[in-house]
């Protein structure tokens, strides 16, 4: 583990998981391994020289960075599926410091590199002079309620990284932004703010769930890759949930059938199994009055 400060929530007996604190938000804090301090993820995250035709596919977490990875993997080889390891085909960039998360070597991955982040908009790296050479940000949200169901249960299938909470206890770090990567809203917010910037794609996990296809289309168009409408089709239908199921070995955290899993329903609506009305109110006051007057909104069912 990291020697640095480990942050957990506690209340009584119940704790969250083991959490440290880079550029001012929490983040697992397996993503260092022992001898680093986050000091040392920081200035890798800072320093970090991105190239002009470099992707990144971004999200707060759980809300469909696996599933547009997928996507844009397949886009970019034409709707070949790989049997490979997502994490050793996209690089997570947070975790780039964590020699077993990938077999993949920042210094020699080919063009166009891919790469996963769950960091929000101020703190993504963006290259010395982000305005000649920009690089690509497609990001993705989900409604805020699902994805703190399904960030539970991912947490909760570690067994190892501390939690030994209760959904009520997560629920309730959720709004107040004490569980990984922070707010939900303040993270969709700092890049809906940036939506109509010319290398910024801004998706929404439901409107995927609505038609995969016209999404496929416009995901393939922002990153000018023209494909015909076979290979449109073809990835639209390995890309449902069911598509990807078949090649759920992808789909594993380091590639271990026993370990969490990165497809568990792929549902909207799965929350209403796990919200309380009092739960419910809560996540409408505190969670999603924030985006008030922005012009965001979600869909919570289908
Ligand atoms: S992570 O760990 O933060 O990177 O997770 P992330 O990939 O962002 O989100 C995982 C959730 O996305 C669902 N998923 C899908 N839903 C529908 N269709 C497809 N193809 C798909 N692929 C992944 C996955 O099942 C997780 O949601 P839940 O609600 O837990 O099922």
């Amino acid at each position: 583990m990291a020697t640095c400060p480990i942050i957990q929530e506690r209340e009584g007996e119940w704790t969250s998981n083991e959490m440290i604190e880079v550029l001012s938000f929490r983040i697992p804090a397996f993503f260092l391994s022992g001898s680093e301090s986050p000091q040392v993820l920081c200035d890798f995250i800072t320093n970090f020289q991105t190239k002009p035709d470099d992707v990144f596919i971004v999200s707060y977490p759980k809300s469909g960075t696996t599933w547009v990875q997928e996507i844009v993997w397949q886009i970019y080889h034409n709707g070949e599926i790989s049997k490979k390891v997502l994490g050793d085909r996209v690089l997570f960039i947070e975790k780039a410091l964590l020699p077993e998360s990938t077999h993949l070597d920042i210094t020699t991955m080919p063009s166009p590199r891919l790469f996963k982040s769950h960091l929000p908009y101020d703190a993504i790296p963006k290259g010395t002079d982000d305005a000649k050479t920009p690089c690509k940000y497609i990001y993705v949200a989900r409604n805020p309620k699902d994805a703190a169901v399904s960030s539970y249960k991912f947490m909760a299938s570690f067994g190892t990284n501390g939690m030994n909470a209760p959904w009520e206890f997560y629920a309730k770090l959720f709004i107040e932004g004490k569980t990984v990567y922070n707010k939900w809203n303040d993270h969709v917010l700092s890049w809906w703010k940036h939506r109509h910037d010319p290398n910024v794609l801004f998706l929404k996990y439901e409107d995927l769930k609505k038609d995969l296809q016209s999404n496929v289309r416009i995901i393939s168009e922002f990153l000018n890759k023209s494909l015909s409408e076979e290979v449109i089709n073809l990835i639209t239908e390995q890309c449902t949930f069911k598509g990807m199921m078949k090649n759920v070995q992808s789909f594993l955290l380091g590639g271990k059938v026993e370990g969490p899993k990165f497809l568990r329903k792929g549902m909207v609506g799965n929350w209403k199994e796990h919200f309380t009305p009092e739960l419910d109110e809560r996540f409408e006051k505190e969670v999603l009055e924030k985006l008030k007057g922005s012009g965001l909104e979600f869909d919570f069912e289908l």
